[in-house]
């Protein structure tokens, strides 16, 4: 081993020897939390474990040279790499461990992530951004191996706009593009698309990333055969390196065991990332996993015992320990009497934090108990709540799930009675449950002012004799308005820079913007996805292109994974305002036509999905959402581009409300809902039903989720009595979420005079070819018969049988 200090700075061998010490008293910090959390696991305490034992020594490189500004995206392993930046405490892991819910306890998550999700705080309790040029900072981690991949290339594409781009207000997030974004990553999750097509857009982009592989052979059981082609993946990745005459990745292969060797390549890859702007890829091997992968199982029954004995020799705190004494660094005493005192100072925070965990719960069971002890005394039913009361007794540790248990299960032995204790009861357990819920379910959606479903509209403005354009043209020059208004704004994705989105909706904003705001990149929805992300955690305001609304599924696993829950699993602690915009509806085939919008609705809770049925209500979209900081998803009407719109004079300025919805005709016979292109058959077939002596009233949903915040639709069935649901998606999709939305939570279904129903898309995907559009997805006559059809079983005399 080199015995060279580690900076490129010279400094004293005293300096030297603290900085030794301290990365050893983190590694023994580091591992003595893993030992002692997966105890707390096995005795019941905790659910679940996973920790970062065995992988210390890289982490502590990784963390010297990691400075303010910079962002991780990593994964579970990393509980080192964050006490070393003093960004997590071991009382805070045993909080974690625990679920406590209290923020301030479990800085993490309050309680929602399992151990070993990592984040730091981006908001101030505003809500307004941090300074996030002055702290070390990490994206939230989500537990889907290789998930964080997508995120890092945003993280890291921001230092390169922020570096290049000169008139936007990098104040809180940027000093000249110089932050690295962090990347880390286990062996066998490299075998996933989000790595490979990750590390393949990183070295087009040529972003400030680094890479670091945590290589421990397994992936889990799965040893290294089933991973990588050549077992081996530098050899895998070797094709990325970078030459004298090709822009590509700087790659470094370093064992995990060897301090010195980590620290240099540490220094030597931020530096080429830092100023180089170029992406650099680590490929730590020789790491081991002590304590197996988590504590759902142990690894002695899948590893051999000769790799379990090269894993105790290669163990890389062993390492570290044996090599400080043989330079002379420090002596034996020392080191165990700074494993001494760690262990002391670990065991002291696990019980502390188990106390504080379980203090709120014993003191709401001492009120609980006392409540039930006194209406015990009154009921006729005595002795069963004092076996109920008994039973709380006894759960010395009590969660608070118990708790609810009891108190709510009391009521059955109440029924019928009434005195005041019972009140005392019954206001006692209201307030627990409405106080305790909310700890799980808080901060799903922006709980600020500034939601976007606050966002006033502004309608849109027209002159006496409006100029009759493209739907495309509208959109075009809203766009051209909002880059021009906001300079954080940008917009990438398949085909959307050069020409200008496949529709021309961005015509000609390249050339007035430039490349790095009008972007055009290769076909990769997920790291599209993933660049939008990383751009938005960290100030811009991305807008990702999802060329056709069926290709997001590729894009799926990021959105529903990272994008929507990000706000929720952080306690709104992070945000991520990103625009995905795409297109879709009724075109023609299997993957262009699709309407897929209950997938959606269903995977996206925590995003809000618009369907503006033309380029105005769109252009709208994009400007309220453009006011708020919350993630969106806005299907345009692919089939609107070239219908004819007035052009309104407030583009830019117009804001389509988020959450409302719009009557677009009245009418007194029945209540007709649906969104998106969908409505132009409707409107169609609702011109016909008119001949016909039946007048529908039209509602446009706007917003699927959330549909119609003000309950509107109630009032409109409370005039009609009857309801449709109409969509192209499938049969149960989004149509029966609408209805669901209106009978159960605005209660429409007293004022129903007629069965309520939906009429949707076939089952399978819709077939190619106007005929396929006609016999797969609900037409005008659909439309018109099935209305027919209610009124006729209303009013058979007035509406006799059709055919
Ligand atoms: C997408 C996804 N698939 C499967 C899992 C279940 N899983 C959790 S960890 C793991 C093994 C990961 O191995 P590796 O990437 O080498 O990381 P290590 O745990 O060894 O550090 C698996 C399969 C998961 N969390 N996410
Ligand atoms: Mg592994």
């Amino acid at each position: 081993m080199d015995l060279s200090p580690q900076t490129s700075n010279d400094i004293s061998f005293d300096d030297f020897k603290k900085q030794i010490l301290e990365d050893y008293k983190i590694a023994v910090l580091s591992r003595t939390c893993s030992l002692m959390g997966r105890k707390e696991v096995l005795t019941g305490k905790a659910k679940f474990g996973i920790f970062g034992d065995g992988k210390e020594l890289p982490q502590l490189a990784m963390a010297r040279s990691f400075k303010n500004g910079d962002f991780r995206s990593g994964y579970y392993r990393d509980q080192t790499f964050m006490m070393a930046l003093d960004l997590l405490k071991p009382k805070d892991l045993f909080h974690a461990l625990y679920a406590t819910t209290d923020i301030e306890k479990e800085p993490m998550s309050a309680g929602r992530q399992m151990v070993g999700h990592f984040l730091t705080y981006s908001l101030n309790e505003d809500g307004s951004w941090r300074d996030l040029t002055q702290q070390k900072n990490s994206s939230a981690d989500i537990s889907c191996t290789a998930g964080q991949m997508p995120r890092l290339l945003g993280l890291a594409q921001a230092s390169k706009i922020y570096r290049n781009l000169k008139n936007i207000d990098a104040s809180k997030f940027s000093k000249n593009g110089n932050e690295v974004a962090w990347g880390t990553i286990g062996n066998a999750s490299t075998s996933e698309g989000m790595f490979l097509e990750t590390v393949n857009a990183g070295g087009v982009l040529q972003v400030p990333m680094v890479i670091s592989i945590w290589d421990d052979d397994y992936g889990i059981s799965v040893p290294p055969e089933y991973h990588a082609t050549k077992e081996d993946i530098s050899e895998m990745l070797s094709g990325f390196q970078r030459s004298d005459d090709q822009e590509g990745y700087e790659m470094f292969k370093v064992k995990g065991w060897d301090y010195t060797a980590l620290m240099h390549t540490y220094e030597n890859a931020s530096d080429i990332a830092r100023e180089e702007h170029v992406p650099v890829v680590i490929h730590v091997t020789e790491l081991t996993q002590p304590q197996g992968h988590s504590s759902s199982g142990s690894h002695e029954r899948y590893k051999s015992q000769e790799r379990l004995q090269w894993e105790k020799e290669h163990d890389c705190n062993k390492k570290f320990r044996e090599w400080i004494l043989e330079t002379g660094i420090t002596t034996e005493e020392e080191l165990k009497s700074i494993e001494k005192s760690i262990s002391k100072e670990v065991r002291s925070a696990k019980k502390e934090a188990w106390a504080e965990y379980l203090a709120p719960h014993k003191t709401l069971k001492k009120t609980l108990t006392n409540l039930l002890d006194k209406v015990a005394a009154k009921s006729q039913n005595k002795s069963f709540i004092t076996k109920l009361k008994n039973d709380l007794i006894a759960i010395e540790e009590p969660i608070k799930k118990e708790l609810a248990v009891s108190a709510r299960k009391a009521f059955r032995f109440l029924l019928g009675e009434d005195f005041q204790e019972k009140k005392e009861l019954l206001e006692w357990t209201n307030t627990f449950l409405a106080d305790t819920q909310p700890m799980y379910s808080k901060n799903l959606y922006s709980e600020r002012p500034n939601r976007a479903t606050n966002i006033p509209e502004v309608k849109p403005v027209y002159p006496e004799n409006p100029e009759k354009v493209d739907g495309r043209i509208i959109i075009r020059d809203n766009f051209d308005k909002l880059f021009e208004k906001y300079p954080n704004t940008l917009i990438f994705g398949e085909d959307t820079g050069a020409i200008g989105d496949v529709n021309q909706g961005l015509e000609g904003l390249q050339k007035k913007y430039g490349k790095m705001r009008v972007a055009d990149t290769g076909i990769r929805e997920t790291s599209i996805i993933g660049q939008g992300t990383g751009m938005a955690l960290r100030g811009l305001r991305p807008i990702a292109e999802i060329q056709y609304l069926d290709y997001i599924f590729y894009a799926l696993a990021t959105l529903t994974d990272d994008v929507a829950c990000l706000r929720y699993r952080t306690f709104g602690k992070q945000k991520v305002p990103l625009i995905v915009r795409t297109r879709g509806h009724r075109l023609e085939g299997i993957w262009h036509s699709g309407s897929p919008m209950g997938a959606l609705i269903h995977s996206l809770r925590g995003m809000y999905i618009l369907s503006p049925r033309n380029m105005t209500q769109a252009a709208g979209f994009y400007n309220t959402l453009l006011k708020s900081d919350e993630p969106a998803l806005v299907v345009e009407s692919l089939n609107g581009y070239r219908l004819k719109e007035d052009r309104p004079t407030n583009l830019g300025e117009l804001c389509t409300p988020i959450g409302v919805v719009e009557t677009i005709k009245e009418g007194r016979d029945i209540t007709l809902v649906s969104y998106g292109s969908t409505l132009r058959i409707v409107a169609q077939a609702v011109d016909e039903l008119k001949e016909v002596g039946i007048d529908a009233e039209i509602i446009d949903a706007q917003t699927l989720l959330p549909f119609d915040i003000r309950h509107d639709t109630l009032k409109s069935v409370k005039k009609t009595n009857r309801l449709l649901v109409i969509d192209e998606d499938v049969p149960g999709g989004c149509s029966a979420y609408i209805l669901s939305e209106i009978l159960e939570i605005q209660g429409a279904y007293q004022f129903l005079d007629s069965a309520p129903q939906t009429l949707s898309a076939k089952a399978h995907r819709p077939a190619y070819g106007t005929d396929g559009d006609y016999f797969s997805k609900p037409n005008a006559e659909d439309v018109f018969e099935r209305v027919y059809a209610i009124m006729h079983e209303s009013d058979p005399e007035n509406f006799p049988q059709l055919r």
